[in-house]
């Protein structure tokens, strides 16, 4: 699969994707948007595939938001569909049945922001930036900025990026807790693919479980949640895997998990 506009690795099972216009800092275009969703398709459909990473091109930026060429011109029904069609993508990487980790090196702006929003993990380097600047445009985040930012970092910190557009460094993403780790420019890569590997050592069914009960779980009661973590947990027992981790640490040695 050949794109214009991302260049594609595979490693030790992760998909390494990295947005790549550079000229433009890495900004989402209509076209970008689509090769994502089909890196989505190929990380959902490709039982082997552990995970993806996703970082920008160029010394500059994450991604500095939507194309903004694109915005300027658009019918309020377009518009709609613009945002449907962002969020739609950023919702099936957040829902998906496997974990995403955004390394971000530089700006993570608008929908840039809103990218690694919807990523599971968010690794930055010290020269990151990340804002959610739309109203200095005369916009408002429209791929899931309003909704996914208070839900990490409650609603005051929210309110002062969305309203004060205003962009924060890595410390301060940090300290809020919209940063997992803060790393050296030189190490983002490495300590985003520590994490994948951490991640690929355990049992990849239980990893999904895990991901899909604490993902969705958060959308729900307590109550709601802890009855579908309970279900989770009772398809797990079905399986291959459940059997072999627990046996495998009773007969003290590695368990090889084959995600069946
Ligand atoms: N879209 C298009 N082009 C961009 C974007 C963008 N978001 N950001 C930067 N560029 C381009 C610049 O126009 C420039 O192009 P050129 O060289 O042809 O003039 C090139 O990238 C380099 O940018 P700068 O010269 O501006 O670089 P600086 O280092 O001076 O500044 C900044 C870097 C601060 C990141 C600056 O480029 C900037 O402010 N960019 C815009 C950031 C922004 O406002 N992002 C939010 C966009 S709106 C959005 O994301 C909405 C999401 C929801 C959409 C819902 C759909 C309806």
């Amino acid at each position: 699969m050949s794109f214009e506009n991302l260049k594609l690795e595979e490693k030790d099972g992760w998909l390494e994707v990295v947005i790549d216009r550079p000229k433009a800092l890495n900004a989402l275009n209509g076209a970008t948007l689509s090769e994502l969703a089909s890196v989505v398709d190929r990380l959902e459909a490709e039982a082997d595939l552990r995970g993806m990473i996703i970082t920008g091109g160029g010394e500059k930026a994450f991604v500095a938001g939507a194309d903004i060429t694109e915005l300027k011109d658009l019918t309020a029904a377009d518009a709609m569909k613009y945002a449907d069609r962002g969020q739609a993508l950023f919702s099936r990487i957040e829902r998906g049945s496997k974990p995403v980790i955004a390394a971000v090196g530089g700006f993570a702006l608008g929908g840039g922001c809103e990218l690694a929003l919807a990523c599971h993990i968010r690794v930055l380097s010290t020269k990151a930036k990340m804002g959610l600047p739309e109203v200095s445009l005369g916009v408002i985040p429209g791929f899931g900025g309003t909704q996914r930012l208070s839900r990490i970092v409650g609603l005051g910190r929210a309110l002062e990026m969305i309203l004060g557009g205003e962009m924060i460094d890595a410390e301060s993403a940090f300290r809020m807790g919209l940063a997992n780790r803060v790393v050296e420019p030189e190490e983002l890569m490495e300590a985003a693919r520590q994490i994948a590997g951490s991640i690929q050592k355990r049992g990849p069914l239980a990893v999904s479980a895990a991901l899909r009960a604490t993902v969705r779980g958060r959308e729900m009661t307590l109550e709601d949640g802890l009855a579908f973590e309970v279900a989770q947990f009772g398809l797990l027992a079905n399986t291959e895997d459940w059997k072999e981790g627990t046996g495998a640490f009773l007969e003290k040695r590695k368990p090889e998990f084959r995600g069946q």
